[in-house]
Parts: structure tokens; sequence; C-alpha cells
């Protein structure tokens, strides 16, 4: 038996260590870059904390519901919710006139959120195109509104200084090329390839006609026949990089040739960040591997197109959304929210109400959020911190009911030095915060408490401190504390 035993531990130790010994292995189509993007482009992208999506298309008019009955799925998924035929919703285009839409307006309310890109949909997996595309009919230019509604919006966003990221969806329901499933036959490959064709012309087409775009935003890349054609979808990569110097593709867009995607066989991200965090955000910078990423988010629970019916379930605030915001900045990323037009061209009041409640908190707070990165604090249960330079953000979620916020100060790595909270004061007031001696705990980290004025506790709504470190002797703690005090 203990030989038995014995024969288990040696097996697994020599299963683990082949495992950590475990080469690399060559690929021709994972990662071409070990590591972030260092360029100007990138470092503007890593930049923007706040960015907002829109999703918009002919699944707006009918919002989720059609002769009565309400499809409680995603909205914008629609044409497959089986409460409307493929043709009733092919054919809704037709009557696509959305009288009520200001591309100038969106893009000033998404201004005052204080977004810094915005996400558009060009063309989601129903196929219809928001531009006019010369490779397909089904466009906005044979729609009663006829004008070019993403030169609209790449316009109007350009002007308020806000980037735009072209959203375009691979899955294509309305070509007849379009297959999710490997295609097998020579006549399904041969029009497989009708649609590969079809795909980079209007990639190439989007990059020409709208040279403002920063980058494009793909999705709906999963089919196992997209999957196989690795090798065509990495050529097709550098063509458009080609096309578009500095232009930034998430991992969304690509496999290896293992058909590995977002990150590649040897666990290195594809392309330029990670597109994985879809209403989803990591909990550690563990997790994040080292890369850039962004997350978008829906404001109910999974609607991304207009929906009708906003009873269904939970309505994000405008709280928790600039939690989630801060969050997210508080471990590298951008933070996305979406919004879903109507079929008139209409932002829905609730979403202009939640923009506004984000864009008051932003202007006065957002600097803990534009430019920001993890802090050199860890995580705290009175919320998040972010840092610029040597400032660094503590943004507080949960108030302490005795009006006295404990920070920990990181230990420093040099002998007998410790930090010191060296300067504080709140963002909103810009008053100087009263910082006392909090005490050290069991393993020796030193605490300081931050006392809450009531006029800030008061006002019921996250609050920045803004607080700056330095280490100093052991000896000298009591000199800073009182000149703080
Ligand atoms: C996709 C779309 O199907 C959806 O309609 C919306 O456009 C959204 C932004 O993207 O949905 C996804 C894609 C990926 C995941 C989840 C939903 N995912 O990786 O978990």
């Amino acid at each position: 038996m203990k030989k038995i035993i014995l024969l288990i531990i040696l097996m697994c130790g020599i299963m683990s260590f082949q495992s950590y010994a475990k080469e690399r292995v060559p690929l021709t189509h994972g990662a071409h870059r070990i590591g972030k993007r260092t360029d100007a482009e990138m470092q503007r992208w890593r930049e923007y904390g706040l960015g907002q999506f829109i999703h918009w298309g002919v699944y707006a008019i009918p919002g989720g519901q059609w002769n009565g009955k309400t499809s409680t799925y995603a909205a914008e998924w629609f044409r497959t919710s089986g409460l409307i035929t493929k043709d009733e919703y092919d054919n809704l285009y037709k009557q696509f006139n959305p009288t009520a839409f200001d591309a100038k307006q969106w893009a000033k309310q998404a201004k005052q959120m204080g977004a810094k890109y915005v996400i558009f949909t060009t063309k989601h997996h129903d196929g219809f195109c928001m531009w006019p595309s010369k490779y397909t009919d089904y466009t906005i230019a044979n729609t009663p509104y006829k004008k070019d509604i993403v030169k609209e919006i790449v316009d109007a966003y350009d002007a308020e200084g806000i980037d735009v990221y072209l959203y375009f969806s691979i899955i294509d329901w309305n070509h007849k090329g379009y297959s999710s499933k490997v295609p097998e036959t020579e006549s399904e490959k041969a029009l497989y390839e009708t649609f590969k064709d079809f795909t980079r012309n209007q990639l190439l087409e989007l990059l020409a006609n709208y040279p403002a775009a920063k980058g494009l935003w793909f999705d709906g890349s999963w089919d196992s026949a997209w999957i196989k054609e690795a090798a065509w979808v990495d050529s097709l990569g550098d063509e458009l990089r080609k096309a578009h110097p500095g232009l930034i593709i998430g991992s969304r867009f690509r496999a290896d040739e293992n058909g590995k995607r977002h990150v590649d066989t040897n666990g290195d991200l594809i392309d330029d960040y990670d597109q994985r965090f879809e209403r989803n955000l990591p909990n550690t910078l563990a997790e994040l591997g080292g890369n850039d990423w962004d997350c978008v988010m829906t404001i109910p629970e999974n609607q991304w197109g207009y929906h009708r019916d906003w009873s269904l379930t939970y309505i994000k605030t405008p709280y928790d959304l600039i939690e989630m915001a801060v969050k997210a900045n508080s471990l590298d990323g951008n933070f996305v929210i979406n919004f879903g037009p109507d079929g008139n061209g209409a932002i829905r009041s609730e979403e202009t109400r939640i923009a506004k409640g984000i864009g008051d908190w932003m202007a006065v707070n957002g600097a803990a959020v534009y430019g920001t990165y993890h802090s050199v604090l860890e995580k705290q249960d009175w919320g998040y911190s972010t840092q610029k330079d040597d400032i660094t953000y503590l943004t507080v979620f949960n108030k302490p009911m005795n009006n006295i916020l404990k920070v920990k100060v990181p230990k420093s790595k040099e002998k007998d030095m410790i930090y010191v909270i060296e300067k504080a004061k709140f963002v909103s007031t810009k008053k100087a915060a009263v910082v006392k001696d909090g005490g050290q705990d069991k393993t020796g980290s030193i605490y300081y408490n931050i006392t809450i004025p009531a006029e800030i506790q008061r006002l019921n709504e996250p609050f920045v401190i803004e607080i700056k470190l330095k280490q100093v002797n052991k000896g000298e703690k009591g000199a800073y504390q009182q000149a703080l005090t």
C-alpha cells in the first residue's frame, strides 16, 4: 500500500515537473507580441477609463416585442426569438426611418457622461449595415432614412473629441455565403469563400470610409468555420493594420491554428487587448496576465439593443456603474457602458438620466478614473483605489458609520522605512483631510484614520480622497502626523 502511495506521489511529481518545464509551442498564428503594445495610440486607449457602447440597428424597431408578445432574450437577437419570421425581420429595414436621430446630441450626451471613446455597431449579427456598403443591398442606403449613420456618428463624436471604434460582427445572418459550420462540400467551400471576400471587403471599406476610427471591436467570431480560417484571418488582420496604422483590435477577432481564442496555445493574448470581460469584471490583477482589457456592460441584465420593456430585470443605477468603472480602472482596465437607442433614433429617458448621473459624478471625481491604474494600496472594504503618478485616489463606496475611514498603507520594502500619508484632500471640496494614526495590526501593517467631514458624509454618494504617500524613516512618523492633524 505504502509503495503504491509513494509511486503515485512520484508520478505526480514527474507530471508537474513536465508541465512546468513544458516548452512553448511554436505558433504561426498565435500572439505576435508578448506583453502590452507600447505605442502612442494604445497608450491613448489605456487612458480612456470610461467609454460608451451603442447597439443600434433594425432590431430597435420591434424592441423585443412583436404581435403583442415579448421576448425576454437580448433584443438585438430578436431575429432568432421565434416571435418574428425571418422574412418579416429581413424586411424591417424598409421602415427604418429614425427621424429623431441626432448624432450631435448623442455625442454631447456621451461627452457629458464623461466617455472618452465610443464603440458603435456598424453591423450586428443580422447583417444590416448602418453604412452604405457597396457589397450588399442590406444597408441604410436602402431605407427611407437613406443617410450614412456611421458617418454621422463618426463626425459628431470626433467633433466632441470622443474616439470612435467600429463594432463589427463576423456572424452575418443575411449573407448567403455565411456559415457557422465548417464547409464540407466543394460548393459549400466555394460559397464560404464568397463570405470571406465579402467580410474582407467590408472591413477595408469601413477603414477607408472612416479614417478617423481608431479601432475595430469584433464580435461573433466564435463559429467553427471562422476559427478554422485562422491563417486567413491572421493575414486579414495584417492587411487591416497596414491599411490603418495604429489600428486597435481586441482579442475577439481571431483564433490561433489550434482553435484557441483570446489567448493562444501558449497562453499569450491574441492581438491588442483582452475582450473576455463581457458584463463581468475581474477581481484581481493576477487574473489579467498583465494584459490590457475592457469590460463592456449593459444597464439591464442582458439587453444591448433597445428593448421596450425594462421592467424585466434589475436596472443598474449610476452609482452601480460608477463603482464598476472605478473597479475596472483600479485593475488597469477600461469600462464601457452600453446604450440601446429606439427605432426612432431616441435615447430612452432612463438612459439619459443614468448618463447624466454618471456625468455629474465624473465631472467632479473623474481624476480617480481617467489615466489611472492600479494603486500601491491593497484592496480595502471601503472601495477601490487608483493611481496616477504619485497620487493615489481612494474612491469610497462603503462609508464607515463612525465617519472615520481606516486606510491601510503598504509596507515599505526598505529597511526601517514606513509609508506615511504626506497629503490628503477631498476631491469634491478640495479641502484637506484630517489624518490621524490608525495603529497597526498583528502583521505590522500601518493604518491611518481619515475623518470624513459632515458635508461629505451627508451627500450620500461615493466620494474621492486624493492622497500622497511618502516613505520616511520610522522615527519621523510622529512629525508627519502632527503636521497633518
Ligand atoms: C455578443 C453579441 O451576441 C451580443 O448581442 C452583444 O453584441 C455583445 C456585445 O456581444 O454577445 C456575447 C459575446 C461574447 C460573450 C457573451 C456575449 N462572452 O464571451 O461571454
